[in-house]
């Protein structure tokens, strides 16, 4: 059997990828223990969906980390939350929009938006791109990042209305969490693999930002950050 090959954004600040999908997809990946091989891209746009991650298996490509989690599913048989109720599976997909469809645009205005990160974000995000072109183009990619966010509409709001979204949706995390080892009880589910990938984005990266002071005021949340790092990618 090939190993996956996973395409996904560079690594940086000691983590395996600073992009929060690459994250939850490795994650998940080692929740499952499905063999796979790394390979940065400098750029999203060789991907189907001209997004990072995406994959290669058996001559197939695929992109959106959903859809990949849906095919590893299929093709290997593995399944984190086939022990979860109905209910619980309800939970775990409102909790995954909450973190990919908005914590996660806050992410990306702390990144792109705030000039104070702004040349880290460079360094790391667009790390890749030889240092001339990368001077040359990101400008442009900041102001198509800028028309993201304003299409999602979080990108109207003023920088303390965005950070009060986030910090909602951060408090909303750490009240699910509770005193629980994962999101959903004692073992790693899918979720687990999405919250890590965003929330190690925000808690352990040099982003500065008032929704990562926030997460980090959260001792559970700090917990399990640690605790997940540790089992999966220590
Ligand atoms: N729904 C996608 C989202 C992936 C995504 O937004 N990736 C970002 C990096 S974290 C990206 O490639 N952005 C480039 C762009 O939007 O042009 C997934 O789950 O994989």
């Amino acid at each position: 059997m090939t190993n996956v090959i996973v395409h996904q954004i560079p690594s940086a600040w000691g983590l395996p990828t600073v992009g929060p999908f690459s994250l939850k997809l490795e994650a998940y990946l080692r929740i499952v223990g499905v063999p796979y091989e790394v390979v940065f891209d400098a750029t999203p746009f060789s991907g189907p969906k001209r997004k990072l991650p995406w994959i290669e298996h058996e001559g197939k490509k695929i992109g959106d980390s959903g859809f990949i989690i849906e095919y590893l599913e299929q093709r290997f048989g593995c399944n984190p939350n086939a022990h979860l109720s109905a209910g619980e599976r309800a939970v775990a997909l409102s909790m995954r929009r909450l973190l990919e469809e908005n914590l996660y645009w806050t992410l990306v205005f702390d990144r792109w938006m705030v000039d104070e990160n702004w040349p880290l974000t460079q360094q790391t995000v667009l790390g890749m791109v030889p240092a001339p072109v990368r001077a040359f183009i990101a400008p442009f990619a900041r102001r198509g990042v800028r028309r993201q966010l304003a299409g999602h509409g979080i990108g109207l709001h003023t920088p303390d209305e965005i950070h009060a979204i986030g910090v909602k949706d951060i408090g909303a995390v750490s009240d699910l969490l509770g005193d629980k080892a994962f999101l959903l009880g004692e073992s790693a589910t899918e979720i687990d693999a999405v919250a890590y990938g965003l929330l190690a984005n925000i808690m352990l990266v040099p982003v500065k930002s008032p929704i990562k002071d926030s997460a980090l005021r959260h001792r559970n949340l700090v917990n399990y950050v640690e605790r997940f790092r540790t089992r999966y990618f220590g």
